[in-house]
């Protein structure tokens, strides 16, 4: 008896011990790796371990991104940094895994702008309907002094916005029916991202919004819990949400980017060098993020077609229909967002308003 009780003891300070000398599962420690060798211990000594969680598959553009970034930044380091990339929301959803980058128990991730507007609500400019029409407009609002502006903002919730990567034009899909009109949208059970707007844009139109987090969309769709989501082709197709919803409409309803975001503790923690190479990867991948997009949508969309998905577009009628309705989300968000910042926005992509 007494001697077990030694023994357990003994373990328990062997477990204790482990967790002291492997730094507590701290990510961005340089001595987070269980060693095998003591030559393998001095490497891990000098590298700088990078976790990197996102909510989409390896294969999304996202996914791409990502590993993009990996690449890039752990060539110019010369190995001395390592970027582990973790996918699928294995590290939470696009909201807790923000949560984790404030708290400093994952070092980056790369949510949409719709939920990072529930923490600064100067994102929400992103999110409004029928603003963006083409990659064009895009990209001369994501690489605007408005945008850049508008990531700095993320320090008041000790997170280092770093670039904005595209996510994309989102497209309604269903099982239900072709959707071409606004007639066609009213009544679907559709989900929505986790924002007012996005919210406020669909049931306008007839809808049942239906808001949830990204990584329990494929089993609502498989459920019939809802009808509906909308999502990019890259992330539609990758989720697998075109296997469980035959209709796909290019409505290109919205253009949503994602921000590249870094915990502040683990900037505070490395070397201005390493700074330095973690913002020129993250800007290197961003400049390259339209080429790998609409690569990868071109592919995803004839083999869906050949899967037997039925492609749409809205009719010209539908069109009008959504941008209507648009332009009274925009009205109904104007003084949230600002008129100055409404302003801006709209001269920077050439509309008037
Ligand atoms: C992935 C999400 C996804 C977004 C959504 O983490 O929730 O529909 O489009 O990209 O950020």
């Amino acid at each position: 008896m007494f001697k077990s009780k030694i023994f357990v003891m003994f373990i328990v300070t062997l477990l204790v011990a482990g967790l002291v000398l492997s730094g507590c599962g701290n990510s961005s420690s340089s001595s987070s790796q269980t060693p095998a060798t003591q030559t393998e211990k001095k490497d891990e000594g000098q590298k700088l371990v990078i976790k990197l969680g996102i909510g989409s598959a390896l294969t999304s553009q996202l996914g791409e991104y990502a590993v993009k970034f990996k690449e890039i930044l752990e060539s110019k380091s010369n190995g001395q940094i390592e970027v582990q990339i973790f996918p699928n929301g294995q590290m939470g959803n696009d909201k807790s895994m923000m949560e984790s980058l404030q708290m400093g128990t994952l070092d980056m991730t790369a949510p949409s702008t719709a939920p990072i507007a529930n923490f600064i609500k100067d994102f929400l400019y992103f999110d409004l309907p029928m603003l963006v029409d083409d990659d064009a407009a895009a990209k001369k609002l994501l690489t605007s002094d408005l945008a850049k502006e508008t990531l700095k903002k993320l320090d008041s919730i000790g997170i280092v916005g770093l670039d904005y990567w595209v996510n994309g034009f989102r497209n309604i899909t269903n099982s239900k029916r072709p959707v071409k009109t606004a007639a066609d949208i009213k009544g679907l059970k559709i989900r929505t991202m986790q924002n007012p707007i996005h919210i406020d844009f669909f049931n306008a139109l007839g809808a049942n919004a239906t808001p949830m987090a990204f990584n329990e969309v494929f089993n609502a769709l498989e459920q019939k819990v809802i009808d509906g989501q909308e999502n990019p082709i890259s992330l539609i197709y990758t989720s697998g949400f075109h296997e469980v919803n035959k209709y796909v409409t290019l409505s290109r309803h919205v253009f949503t980017p994602y921000v590249a975001m870094i915990s502040k503790k683990t900037w505070e923690k490395i070397t201005p060098e390493q700074q330095k190479l973690i913002q020129e990867a993250a800007t290197e991948v961003a400049n390259q993020c339209f080429d790998i997009l609409n690569a990868q949508e071109s592919k995803f969309l004839e083999d869906m077609k050949s899967k037997g998905n039925v492609i749409d577009e809205l009719s010209p009628e539908g069109r009008t229909q959504l941008q209507n309705t648009a332009k009274e989300i925009w009205k109904k968000y104007e003084s949230e967002i600002g008129k100055d910042t409404m302003q801006k926005v709209m001269s920077i992509i050439g509309k008037s308003y």
